[in-house]
């Protein structure tokens, strides 16, 4: 049983994305996705899987719905497979793909559980990418084309959207490191990439604005506290840098419609940048990029501890050793929760907060009678809700958390490795069971819900 009264009315739920649960990938006229492609060059997933099944929840979706009923869970953050609607990424819509998310929505409202919709979580149309991708602000426009499509159909129900799912991701990670797709180590490349996924939010809220009129909206930022390894100069700097690529190069765009000089300044230093005048940016840009929004999605996972390399340049320290870490190899700190929110709400304001994934990997086997006892798992969450508590109770508009994430899923390069679901997933048999952590979290959000007594015939199956 938690420990946590959270505000009458706080918005409990659970997270996923398309691509890494779907399946479904050649399925009723859907695209290529540039996910689609890196999961099948050799040696970009450590497991060597990909996600044309995943948990198959394209077919299996009512069955999903039904675990969310279960759980008591009051929202479902899901995003919109882009090769769904465009094939092509632009120009001809694909009925069936709006189809699906049609009975999605419908379904989900039936249960009495909000539909809370991103519309990019990475899986850019590769037709797109072809032509240059979101290193090339005609991506942009169509991405905002296809944000129209979209709310156009489902804006009369759906009334949570968020753009983007972490630009940062977006940017560096496909971008400037290519640890994801489309796997280019171009910083220069990545600053456009940022640039542009930043423009299309901008120019998709007026869009959300008039199809979804009432809407929130917002955008969802993986941010994390950057803490220096030592006190010394050299490391204070390089938490500077690092907090500057990482949190404020999009916090500052979204909220204060301008880059951050001093992280510019480390990209002329490097390089990665001519000069001051970054050239991809026109009139005009920053204004659409800090058109208001309702809300910011916040994803908290652990903190960076950062020292300065020989050159000055921020290297991650891994967890000390005696520090508590998940399978990603990622630090429990759930401090770093509430120093986030505060921090962000201190120094941008926002009107209004979601924790939009909170979650860790673990794997804990079951036992003879098919119980799995994460109580890892279970720890880590409720360390994180009473950090998100404590930051409600000093002032922080924080309105809800989705818990990452409903299933075990395709966790990007790791392939199925790193399992992160409140109920696990059997990827040879499809079966769906509640962890531990699952029956908890059902406590924890039991309050603010009008839960089913009875779990559904389904999991009365399983549990
Ligand atoms: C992210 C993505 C999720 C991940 C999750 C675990 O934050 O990387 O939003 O798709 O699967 O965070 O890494």
């Amino acid at each position: 049983m938690s420990r946590h009264s959270l505000p009458e009315g706080f918005l409990w739920g659970v997270a996923t994305s398309a691509f890494q649960i779907e399946g479904g990938a050649h399925e009723d006229g859907r695209g290529e996705s540039i996910w689609d492609r890196f999961a099948a060059t050799p040696g970009r997933i450590a497991d060597g899987s990909n996600a044309v099944v995943a948990c198959d929840h394209y077919h299996r979706w009512r069955e999903d719905i039904e675990l969310m009923r279960w759980l008591g869970v009051g929202a479902y953050r899901f995003s919109i497979a882009w090769p769904r609607i465009l094939p092509r990424g632009r120009g001809r819509i694909n009925p069936a793909g709006l189809d699906w998310y049609d009975a999605l929505v419908d379904t989900l409202l039936e249960a009495g559980i909000l539909p809370f919709v991103t519309l990019y979580h990475w899986d850019l149309p590769q037709e797109l990418q072809d032509a240059g991708g979101w290193g090339v602000r005609e991506t942009a426009d169509a991405f905002v084309a296809y944000a129209d499509a979209v709310s156009r159909r489902l804006g009369d129900r759906v009334r949570h959207w968020t753009t983007h799912n972490e630009p940062w991701c977006v940017a560096f990670q496909g971008h400037e490191v290519g640890a994801q797709a489309p796997g280019h180590r171009d910083p220069a490349e990545s600053l456009r990439a940022a640039h542009h996924v930043l423009l299309s939010h901008g120019g998709a809220v007026e869009v959300l604005r008039r199809n979804s009129p009432g809407a929130e909206v917002g955008i969802v930022l993986i941010l994390a506290p950057v803490s220096p390894a030592t006190e010394s100069a050299a490391d204070r700097d390089a938490a500077r840098q690092a907090d500057g690529s990482l949190n404020r190069w999009y916090l500052d765009p979204l909220f204060r419609g301008r880059y951050p000089e001093d992280a510019i300044e480390d990209r002329v230093r490097l390089g990665h940048a001519q000069g001051p005048a970054l050239p991809f940016v026109r009139d005009g840009d920053l204004r659409t990029i800090a058109t208001p929004i309702d809300f910011l999605g916040v994803n908290y996972y652990s903190r960076n501890v950062v020292r300065a390399a020989p050159s000055g340049a921020p290297t991650v320290d891994p967890p000390a050793p005696e520090r508590e870490r998940t399978d990603m190899g990622w630090e429990v700190y759930p401090r770093g929760l509430y120093d986030t929110l505060v921090r962000v709400t201190r120094d941008y304001a926002p009107a209004k907060i979601y924790v939009t994934e909170n979650g860790a990997a673990y794997t804990d086997a079951a036992d003879a009678e098919g119980r799995i006892a994460d109580q890892r798992r279970i720890d880590y969450l409720d360390a994180h809700i009473a950090q998100a508590g404590r930051a409600i109770a000093d002032g922080v508009p924080l309105a809800g958390y989705f818990a990452w994430s409903l299933l075990d899923n395709f966790e990007w390069a790791h392939g199925y490795a790193k399992r992160f679901g409140l109920f696990e997933v059997d990827f040879e048999t499809q079966r769906r069971r509640p962890r531990d952590s699952a029956h908890w979290y059902r406590q924890v959000v039991a309050p603010n819900s009008a839960r089913d007594a009875e779990p559904q015939p389904l999991l009365r199956r399983m549990t």
